[in-house]
């Protein structure tokens, strides 16, 4: 949200197209602010102000001259009654590009300043309907690509993360308050007893926290998918293998070794998983320039990709420059993929530690053992319920990272006689980080409101 950090002016009447681009059967433009009945009203064949919210209304919609531009269908959307908790109008025009670019015109030209992206949901989140994790829920729930991110994004448009959160916030508040009192009565001490019930309380609140951090690893699959990149010596069947998962012929194949020099991507579904399906170039030692990029480039696929299939020839000895590869590469983000099965073998090597799998790309065997496989490997502890809370977004993981580490500096600190000052310090930066995930910065208002009863019967 960039506006957050600029001058923003509550009620400011904007205005978009609420639709996507394109031609469709209807679009929706989308009016919202202090002046969006008198705008509408400026446009609008019928009398806008006498409308009650939440009617529907026909009409027809005219420039500024006069001139008709489209027949509609209105909607008022009143007080706080509306997604941003403005006056918003809707108004339902024919979905054609040139006929939504008018009926915007006319209204921008009636007084509405042209919407920036996201602020209808900005708006929202400045007068309260949502919390600053719910605005980004919004977001990913429109992006969502397959069922269970979609219900991610519900739980957390519906507020379960910022209710979690601020269960974490409660839970803290008090023993800031306690620590906050040490600071401006350090002769009273802290004492030992009551230091180690604090310390004790803090790990436990400490550890839901790492808790919920841990969900990020699933969180992030279910949102973004998954990155599957193919390995391997030139001409051990990485190419066939892209095109029989994708079912499809993607990848040049041949046999002439070093046929694939750049990365080629396509996209595949799994179980309902999201699975960006990355073929690389053989990686070997060799002169050749145009070669040795498309190498560097399978390097730095391997190194960002979420799991890797590490293809061996099956009816061929292992050679020593694979052994060095495979060596290199972490077990658990690891399938090693014997192919060209079909072929005849010797007995299979076992290699130590790592998830094996027997296919034919040529011949298609093997696939759903793959596919079996994959699944294991990317959902160690099993894919997460339907009902679990999940973090998908790198801004709250990192939130959430920082409060543990403050946390974990306060029981430090704590424990080894650090200055109360310093102790309190990295408190506040427990609460300020977990106050950072939802939009609402406890430390101030609750802090000082606990604090000043505290006080009182001192
Ligand atoms: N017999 C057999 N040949 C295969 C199999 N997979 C690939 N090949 C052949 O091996 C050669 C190299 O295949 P390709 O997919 O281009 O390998 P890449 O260099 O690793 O991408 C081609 O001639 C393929 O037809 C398999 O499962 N069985
Ligand atoms: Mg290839």
């Amino acid at each position: 949200m960039e506006f957050v950090h600029t001058p923003y002016q509550p009620g400011e009447t904007i205005a978009a197209v609420a639709t996507p681009p394109g031609q469709g059967g209807v679009a929706i433009i989308r009016i919202s602010g202090k002046e969006a009945v008198a705008i509408a009203n400026k446009v609008f064949s019928g009398d806008v102000t006498r409308y009650p919210s939440h009617t529907v209304h026909y009409g027809k919609i005219h420039d500024a001259a006069g001139k008709q531009i489209d027949d509609v269908l209105l909607v008022p959307m009143l007080g706080t009654r509306s997604y941003t908790g403005e006056d918003t109008i809707e108004i339902q025009c024919h979905g054609g590009t040139l006929i939504t670019r008018r009926v915007l015109d006319a209204v921008l030209a009636a007084g509405a300043r042209a919407a920036l992206p996201g602020e209808f949901t900005f708006k929202a989140f400045i007068n309260g309907k949502i919390d600053l994790a719910q605005a980004e829920a919004v977001q990913e729930l429109i992006g969502a690509k397959n069922e269970r991110a979609l219900d991610a994004a519900e739980e957390q448009l519906q507020g379960m993360l910022s209710h979690k959160i601020e269960g974490f916030q409660k839970a803290l508040v008090d023993t800031a308050a306690i620590l906050e009192a040490w600071v401006d009565f350090p002769e009273e001490g802290l004492e030992f007893a009551s230091m180690e019930e604090v310390c004790r309380h803090l790990e436990s609140v400490k550890q839901e926290m790492q808790t919920l951090v841990e969900t990020f690893h699933d969180g992030r699959i279910i949102h973004e998918g998954v990155a599957l990149c193919l390995i391997g010596s030139p001409n051990v069947g990485k190419s066939s293998l892209m095109n029989a998962l994708l079912d499809k012929d993607r990848a040049i194949v041949s046999h002439i070794p070093g046929t694939t020099r750049d990365i080629v991507e396509d996209h595949l579904r799994i179980n309902g998983l999201h699975i960006k399906l990355i073929d690389t170039a053989g990686i070997r030692i060799t002169e050749e320039v145009i070669e040795q990029e498309g190498i560097r480039r399978s390097k730095e696929a391997m190194s960002k990709a979420n799991l890797i299939l590490f293809l061996l020839d099956a009816s061929q000895p292992i050679h020593p420059e694979e052994r060095a590869l495979l060596n290199t590469i972490p077990k658990e983000k690891c399938i090693v993929v014997w192919n060209k099965t079909d072929l005849p073998h010797s007995s299979l090597e076992s290699l130590q530690g790592s998830h094996t799998v027997e296919v034919s790309a040529k011949k298609r065997q093997g696939l759903e053992k793959l596919h079996q496989a994959i699944d294991r490997v990317i959902w160690e502890k099993g894919p997460p319920s339907r009902e679990e809370l999940l973090i998908t977004n790198v801004r709250h993981k990192e939130a959430l990272v920082q409060a543990i580490t403050a946390c974990q500096a306060v029981i430090d600190g704590l424990r080894n006689d650090v200055s109360p000052e310093l102790i309190t310090m990295d408190m506040r930066h427990v609460l300020k980080s977990l106050g950072a995930i939802i939009g609402k910065d406890i430390t101030e208002d609750i802090l000082s409101a606990i604090f000043s009863k505290f006080c009182i019967g001192k």
